[in-house]
């Protein structure tokens, strides 16, 4: 059997990843894709119990280096549940954020070394790489104007100011020079934004 297909989407908060990965996986479900939407950190039971440590606005620190370890936690436990086996199986995963996250998060946002990043994506998921990473690209100020406008609660990244979220964007689009990662311009309305993700699936696996 085939292995299915490793889709991420990535980009700053506000970029349009959840709602464009919810329209993403109702179309190749018509297609009779079987496939997967999940998340990171997260994803799994207790995936979801470390995105809820890692999120919470607690008043204990929380170290650079202390939180690269819980999102690789997260998802050593994400990859070997769900995301491997689904993909033995022949199903697809669309995930929302992956190992790029941390890249653009932990080591451009947080300044954590990229030798220590690489080292811990080798160690937890050396044989699992996306096939395909769409980024959903906005000017911070755009993203962050979104995300307020929908906000509930307030998580420990959204607390981060501008400085923080340029820093973030900036190794995004470096990363978004990778064979892999197509950047889509995600200030565009909704619907041209999910056709632009829908055409990038579809140019590289049609039916
Ligand atoms: N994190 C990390 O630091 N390191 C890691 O390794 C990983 C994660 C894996 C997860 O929080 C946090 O974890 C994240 C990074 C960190 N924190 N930040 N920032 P999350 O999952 O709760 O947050 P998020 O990933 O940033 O999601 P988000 O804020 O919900 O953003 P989004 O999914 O990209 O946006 P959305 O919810 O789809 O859209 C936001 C609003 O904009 C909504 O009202 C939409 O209707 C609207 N929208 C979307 N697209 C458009 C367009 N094109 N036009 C107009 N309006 C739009």
């Amino acid at each position: 059997m085939a292995r299915g297909r490793f889709i991420t989407l990535e980009g700053i908060e506000g970029a349009g990843k959840s709602t464009v990965a919810a329209q993403l996986c109702e179309r190749l479900r018509s297609r009779g894709v079987a496939v997967h939407a999940t998340r990171e950190p997260g994803g799994t039971p207790l995936a979801e119990r470390i995105r809820a440590l890692v999120l919470d606005r607690g008043d204990e620190s929380i170290a650079p280096e202390a939180e690269v370890l819980l999102m690789f936690a997260a998802r050593r436990l994400h990859v070997d549940n769900l995301i491997r086996p689904a993909l033995e199986r022949g199903e697809w995963v669309l995930c929302d954020r992956f190992t790029d996250a941390t890249r653009a998060y932990q080591g451009a946002g947080r300044g954590v070394a990229s030798g220590l990043i690489e080292s811990l994506a080798q160690a937890v998921h050396a044989d699992v790489e996306p096939d395909l990473t769409l980024f959903l690209d906005v000017p911070v100020a755009l993203g962050l104007s979104r995300a307020a406008a929908r906000r509930g609660t307030t998580d420990r990244f959204e607390t981060e100011g501008h400085a923080f979220f340029e820093r973030v964007r900036s190794r995004y689009l470096e990363i978004a020079r990778e064979t892999r990662v197509v950047r889509i311009d995600a200030t565009e309305p909704l619907a041209a934004v999910v056709s632009a993700a829908i055409a990038a699936v579809e140019s590289r696996w049609p039916t």
